[in-house]
């Protein structure tokens, strides 16, 4: 049964969520910034510093708070998106997927049969959810999330096959590697104006399907305009970024 609090719940009900970004391996970030109020927190193991472990850490910290859980796995390592849905996140974000044969892999990782291909040992996300294992089993296709990284002009080709993978949930946009793909390296241009129509057309692609619009931001006005465009989970505030903005201001206060 799909609990009404769940993140794929409402994101399936058309709520919009605003996650933040962790990319340092400092479990306990987590928990503040969902005590500060964020609905989610993605832990970046792509680009970020997370190790497995710190991960593992975060998650738990994170269920101190009303914050849902979302992992960015390294590219191409499905194994770490079984591993993280064990340990308690909710969504699995998954770079760089640029045909259907990287999607089936994605979707086999994170479903169980017959769905996909996952295999059975979710002991922890059990204990964080306070389930136990047959309910997990019952509702684990249903809640959690994968969502296909779309950021190459193969994947803008593939989208609609991807979306129709059974157990892809939607997409999630990155912006930069999408500018840098489509200009063949010359230009990184997350916000420019090409970049951006290319989004509202991902964005409108996948809900004709059905499925859920994620992004990365750059800015609140990006939350803002990828929300009309039908995005759902919007990316905001990476850590080192409002770390050092809060201390620039504390310092600059004090001057
Ligand atoms: C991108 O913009 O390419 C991303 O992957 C966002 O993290
Ligand atoms: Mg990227």
């Amino acid at each position: 049964m799909t609990s009404p609090k769940s993140l794929a719940a409402k994101l399936r009900a058309d709520e919009s969520i605003v996650t933040a970004w962790a990319s340092l391996a400092v479990p306990i970030l987590a928990e503040l910034l969902g005590r500060s109020g964020y609905p989610a927190v993605t832990f970046d193991m792509q680009h970020g510093q997370h190790d497995f472990g710190a991960v593992r850490e975060g998650l738990s910290f994170l269920s101190l708070t009303d914050a849902h859980k979302i992992v960015r796995i390294p590219v191409g390592e499905m194994s770490t998106a079984s591993r993280a849905l064990d340990i308690g996140a909710e969504c699995v974000i998954a770079p760089m997927i640029n045909s259907v044969e990287d999607a089936r892999a994605f979707a086999d990782a994170m479903k169980y049969p017959p769905v996909g291909k996952r295999s059975w040992g979710p002991h922890r996300a059990a204990m964080l959810n306070g389930q136990a294992l047959p309910d997990y089993l019952a509702s684990a296709n249903n809640e959690t999330v994968a969502l296909a990284m779309i950021e190459t002009p193969e994947a803008i080709a593939a989208l609609d096959d991807i979306l129709d993978v059974p157990g892809i949930d939607g997409i999630f946009v990155g912006p930069s590697d999408m500018s840098l793909t489509l200009s063949n390296g010359a230009k990184l241009d997350p916000n420019g104006e090409k970049t951006i129509e290319v989004c509202a057309e991902l964005a409108e692609r996948t809900r004709a399907k059905g499925k859920i619009a994620g992004i990365f931001c750059m800015s609140p006005e990006r939350v803002h305009e990828s929300r009309k465009q039908g995005y759902r989970l919007m990316a905001y505030g990476f850590d080192v970024s409002l770390f050092m903005g809060a201390a620039t201001a504390a310092i600059d206060a004090c001057r």
